[in-house]
């Protein structure tokens, strides 16, 4: 694990705290970064209107499904999960001044990130871990809530304890050391009327082995 402190909650250079949301077996430290200067909602409606949203199609048992939400992704190098590859591209300057954000609160380096677009409350993501062989072991990952309050769990893949957050606008959650391979994580649908959320996991891909 890449320079994160194992207390359970520390401040962080006066600006916001964090703590640790997972009991054991990892850390998902959640920052609230709504006190800073910034214009989170502009943020939003600034990548809602100018990133590629596609509604990709998952290859998975067999089958061919469309991914229950939006998604875009910009990097270094290609990116391929559940069958869907996403190609190589440059980021952004409104996602690079986030990345800047994410290596300041995390104290990691990130060369991509991974977007989703929850356009209602039947948008979600389903139970996973980030542990694609891309992403080394124990990656560290800088996850940014925008727009809609969703809610967000985890799961310990052996014990079952399951933890449960509020993710708001501002909400950074930085998964680090041995997360991805002890809990998966989801983002459930919702019955409730909830407007577009907005999801941005900053990651640092490497050669695969
Ligand atoms: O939207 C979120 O909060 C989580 C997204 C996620 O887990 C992912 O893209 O891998
Ligand atoms: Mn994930």
């Amino acid at each position: 694990m890449q320079s994160m402190p194992e207390s359970s909650s520390i401040d962080l250079s006066g600006e916001c705290t964090k703590r640790n949301v997972l009991p054991y077996d990892g850390y998902a430290y959640l920052i609230d970064d709504t006190e800073g200067a910034f214009t989170w909602p502009q943020i939003a409606a600034c990548l809602a209107e100018t990133v590629p949203w596609r509604v990709e199609i998952a290859h998975l048992f067999g089958r061919k499904m469309p991914v229950p939400r939006m998604t875009a992704w910009f990097g270094d190098a290609d990116y391929t999960y559940s069958g869907i590859r996403h190609r190589a591209a440059a980021l952004p300057p409104i996602v690079q001044w986030l990345r800047e954000r994410a290596e300041s609160l995390s104290g990691a380096a990130y060369n991509s990130v991974l977007l989703n677009l929850y356009r209602t409350g039947a948008d979600s993501v389903g139970w996973h871990s980030d542990n694609e062989a891309g992403l080394g072991d124990c990656p560290t990952i800088a996850s940014l809530s925008l727009g809609a309050t969703r809610r967000s769990q985890f799961r310990h893949r052996t014990a079952k304890e399951t933890v449960t957050l509020e993710l708001r606008e501002g909400h950074w959650l930085i998964m680090a050391g041995e997360t991805q391979r002890f809990w998966v994580h989801q983002v459930p649908k919702t019955t409730a009327t909830v407007g577009r959320r907005i999801n941005l996991t900053f990651r640092r891909m490497i050669e695969a082995r």
